[in-house]
């Protein structure tokens, strides 16, 4: 563990090779739907190399780099060998798709379909590029899209078992999407107004650990509840769930479902906007620190990581309070002890563990990126509908000592956007395909001033420009973001005004990245921490990602 200096000056000279922001072409407004004028970057030039000799050669060698990179998890490395292969083979439609693989694989999903757009145009007979535009339009919740593209490949190749099957995993999503219309508009009570932890029995086989002070099982169910209710958890309990889990057992079914009942409560009535202070206090555990928050950003179901931090930096407590800002579950396989984890805490003390909403926590991204299946496999189905109620009621954002706005994905490009609009902001459910919660929960900085269709479909590309004002407009000084891996495990962009934090090191135990948080003091100057990832047991990242045949996986 490295303590590095955290004026902007040293920061930002960390390089960004991690970072997912290389492009091609630029994608237009009109592709995306959305009704805003793009101030985005020129067009950048794409180097056409295509009449040099042996150009043919040189693009299959790069595409087997390419190939090699991919089939490692080496995923912005491919992206390279990709681009650099296009510029001899600019229409190539394997060359086109097998990038668009890539993009899909670092959820640039308004890029893939480009990629894809493009080899179909190129060859209206390569499957792929259906298989790819329709992959990353599932991501995106389009549905009917994903279904068109599936429909033309079974068409294109009647005899595909597997297209077949995927066609009819997107004709199950489009009915119940339009399902979940029809009761919404009936406003049908949720799951946890009518599931009943009571009934759940405790079988004496159970030897994990019990909220009671006598760690045993209550047969007062009112008693058991009310050990649930915020800050009342026995700190006992949590520690010893945590440990449980680290020997990777399961907490009983009947406790998680009410940690779940209880936090969606906690957070629905709570402001989408939490206004966080700087402890006054140094750490319990070590009284010569500095008092201070520490943030992090997308953990990802590396429950060893997590644990890690805490080792490293000190276990949540009311003096050694955290942030953890999205993303707490999906890719990596432990999701579930991470986010139950994070929950306990709320439940022991809130004030020692705060959570914002990343895009992940989200009904799509957990059925194809692994948490949906993790959690049916862990525990049922029911559970899994009371993680996501807990998630559509996460706040958005963060506003810490007054000064920070914290955040998973980025602003809003809307120049009028103030922190009251953030508190109102409607929740209790998925994120809408635009607006204010999508631009949080989905955007990405870009390093030149306006906006621009964003790389991942969802969102925008906010500049230097659009953060300063954001920040002129609300009183404060710095934005903190994380939603996208850095090498480094933090970066600092737009003179200083933006940080990406990333807490996931060797994400997806390929990566290769550093891990980082960020200590505030009373100064609110960041102090950056970086580590290394460690062993977590043999339990590949995306062991549980079995929607749509794995095809995210
Ligand atoms: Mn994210």
């Amino acid at each position: 563990m490295e303590d590095k200096d955290g004026s902007s000056q040293s920061g930002s000279s960390v390089p960004s090779t991690a970072s997912t922001t290389e492009s091609s072409s630029s994608p237009s407004a009109d592709d995306q739907g959305i009704d805003v004028e793009m101030t985005g970057p020129p067009v950048e030039e794409v180097i056409d190399r295509s009449g040099e000799p042996d150009a043919e050669e040189k693009a299959m060698q790069l595409k087997e780099k390419g190939n090699q990179q991919l089939s490692i998890g080496h995923y912005l490395q491919a992206i390279g060998f990709y681009s650099e292969a296009l510029e001899y083979r600019p229409d190539n439609a394997i060359l086109l798709s097998n990038r668009a693989m890539a993009y899909i694989k670092v959820e640039n999903y308004g890029l893939a379909i480009l990629d894809a757009d493009h080899a179909i145009q190129s060859d209206p007979k390569y499957v792929k590029g259906y298989y790819r535009r329709a992959s990353a339009n599932f991501a995106l919740n389009h549905f009917k899209a994903a279904r068109k593209d599936f429909r033309q490949v079974c068409k294109l190749k009647p005899k595909d078992r597997d297209a077949r099957s995927k066609l009819n995993e997107c004709e199950k999503a489009v009915r119940e999407q339009a399902f979940s219309k029809a009761i919404e508009a009936e406003q049908t009570a949720p799951l946890s107004s009518t599931y009943d932890p009571n009934i759940i029995d405790v079988a004496s086989s159970y030897e994990g650990p019990h909220p009671s002070p006598e760690n045993s099982v209550l047969s007062d169910m009112d008693l058991e509840a009310s050990y649930f209710a915020p800050g009342r958890l026995p700190k006992e309990f949590v520690m010893a769930a945590v440990q449980w889990m680290k020997s990777e057992k399961q907490v009983h079914k009947r406790y998680v479902a009410r940690v779940l009942l209880a936090c969606r409560e906690y957070f629905a009535n709570i402001s989408s906007l939490m206004e966080i202070s700087i402890p006054e206090v140094a750490p319990e555990h070590d009284p010569t620190l500095e008092p201070r928050l520490t943030v992090c950003g997308d953990t990802h179901g590396q429950y060893y990581d997590v644990l890690n931090i805490f080792e490293m930096n000190g276990y949540p407590s009311c003096t050694n309070p955290y942030l953890f800002n999205g993303d707490f579950v999906d890719r990596g396989s432990f999701s579930l002890e991470v986010i139950l984890t994070y929950l306990l805490f709320k439940l022991m003390d809130p004030d020692c563990i705060y959570l914002t909403r990343g895009n992940h926590e989200t009904k799509n991204m957990n059925r194809i990126y692994g948490f949906e299946g993790e959690v049916k496999a862990k525990y049922d189905d029911k559970i899994f509908q009371l993680f996501l109620e807990v998630f559509e009621w996460l706040p958005l954002a963060a506003v810490v000592g007054g000064k920070v706005f914290v955040t998973h994905g980025g602003l809003p490009v809307d120049p009028t956007v103030t922190l009251d609009h953030v508190r109102a902001v409607k929740r209790g459910i998925e994120p809408p395909e635009q607006g204010l919660m999508s631009d949080l929960l989905w955007s990405d900085p870009q390093p030149f001033p306006g906006k621009s269709p964003s790389k991942r479909g969802v969102g925008f590309a906010f500049g230097p420009d659009i953060t300063q004002a954001f920040l002129d407009r609300n009183n404060l000084n710095l934005l903190v973001r994380s939603h996208e891996v850095k090498e480094e495990g933090y970066l600092v962009e737009h003179g200083g005004k933006t940080i990406t934090v990333f807490s996931a090191p060797n994400y997806c135990d390929t990566m290769g990245n550093k891990g980082a948080f960020i200590h505030f003091g009373a100064s609110l100057e960041p102090k950056f921490t970086q580590y290394e990832a460690v062993p977590h047991p043999e339990v590949r990242p995306m062991a549980y990602a079995a929607g749509m045949g794995g095809l995210f996986a």
